[in-house]
């Protein structure tokens, strides 16, 4: 039997448009994906993304890239995470940023870029939503003013610990919080997502100094990053698993959440809402609201119950224009 002929299995480091690097064990492949896997309702860009398992051909002989293959099956997703894909695509279409995850660690900064306002609550909605535990990484500590404004980033930030969601301080510059993060991501399928400029690659950069990613050279001032990370892209961790590096997000559109739903993604808002007048109450202008009045008791903090607002907002805006 031809070395061609035996089908392997591996999982997909990075993905481009009909072909993807995938790791097998430690082997390397450059393969194509076999064009009858691209038809159907998937939209191109989801067919293989970065964490997929995939059976895959070897071609015989070795191309200039190394070992090549054809990719001939995508398996079945454990999990994934998806956005609502830009709007030049036309429609709904979903993007799926990453399969077969273990957690989801959202990264931000507490200055250079700002944190956004409900970034960080609507990607751990996400997660719930995806079945993807949640977890948050607040860097560059090292540039809060005094210690008075540390304590402050830190209790706020540490809220998110009630919800069962590990918060993780770090910094790149002082080397503060590292071996947490070493600990978070030991084992596990790990996805890094932040807006642009928070330092996800410097911190994979400061944890496994090897891998020598591209990390922006000046710290941007704008706010609004450089976007210096441009593929999502799967490394090897010590203790195993695997942590993917990833292009920073301006904005996180939640695929496939039904607006009324994501009361569950907020598990905070559970207990309060038990006290609600209606039954269907979406904690917004109704009366007799256990939301709000947790919120007014100081029991439950208003950036929550914002957070919660915006992204009912958003998604009820996107259900309209969508006219469905
Ligand atoms: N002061 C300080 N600067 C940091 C820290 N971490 C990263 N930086 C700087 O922040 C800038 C952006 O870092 P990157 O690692 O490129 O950010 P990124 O999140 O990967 O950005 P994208 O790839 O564009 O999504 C660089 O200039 C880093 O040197 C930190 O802990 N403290
Ligand atoms: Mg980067
Ligand atoms: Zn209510």
């Amino acid at each position: 039997m031809s070395e061609g002929a035996r089908q392997r299995e591996g999982i997909v480091i990075r993905a481009g448009a009909g072909h993807c690097q995938v790791a097998t064990g430690s082997e390397s492949w450059r393969c194509r994906v076999r064009g009858r896997l691209k038809q159907g309702p998937r939209q191109v860009q989801t067919v293989v993304v970065a964490g997929d398992r995939v059976r895959f051909e070897a071609v015989a002989g070795q191309g200039p890239d190394g070992r090549e293959g054809v990719v001939e099956e995508v398996l079945p997703r454990r999990n994934r995470i998806s956005r609502m894909a830009a709007r030049r695509s036309g429609g709904r279409v979903e993007q799926v940023l990453m399969a077969n995850l273990d957690q989801l660690v959202v990264v931000q900064s507490v200055r250079e870029p700002e944190p956004q306002t409900g970034f960080v609550d609507r990607l751990l909605a996400a997660a719930l939503r995806f079945d993807v535990a949640g977890a948050v990484v607040v860097n560059k500590v090292d540039l809060c003013r005094d210690e008075a404004a540390r304590a402050a980033e830190l209790a706020r930030w540490g809220y998110y610990r009630a919800l069962d969601v590990a918060v993780v301080p770090t910094s790149v510059a002082s080397r503060e919080g590292l071996p947490d993060l070493v600990a978070l991501l030991a084992g596990k399928v790990s996805l890094l997502l932040g807006a642009s400029g928070v330092g996800k690659s410097s911190l994979l950069n400061a944890l496994y100094p090897e891998l020598g990613l591209r990390v922006s050279g000046v710290t941007d001032r704008t706010g609004l990053g450089r976007h210096t990370t441009t593929h999502t892209e799967l490394h090897a961790v010590t203790g195993g698993g695997f942590i993917a590096d990833s292009p920073g997000l301006r904005g996180f559109d939640p695929w496939d959440i039904a607006p009324a739903d994501i009361r569950a993604y907020f598990p905070d808002l559970e207990a309060p809402a038990l006290e609600c007048r209606f039954r269907g109450c979406l904690h917004r202008d109704e009366p007799g609201c256990g939301v709000k009045d947790a919120v007014a008791r100081g029991r439950l903090p208003a950036w929550r119950h914002e957070a919660y607002l915006a992204l009912l907002r958003d998604l009820e805006d996107r259900e309209r224009s969508a006219g469905y």
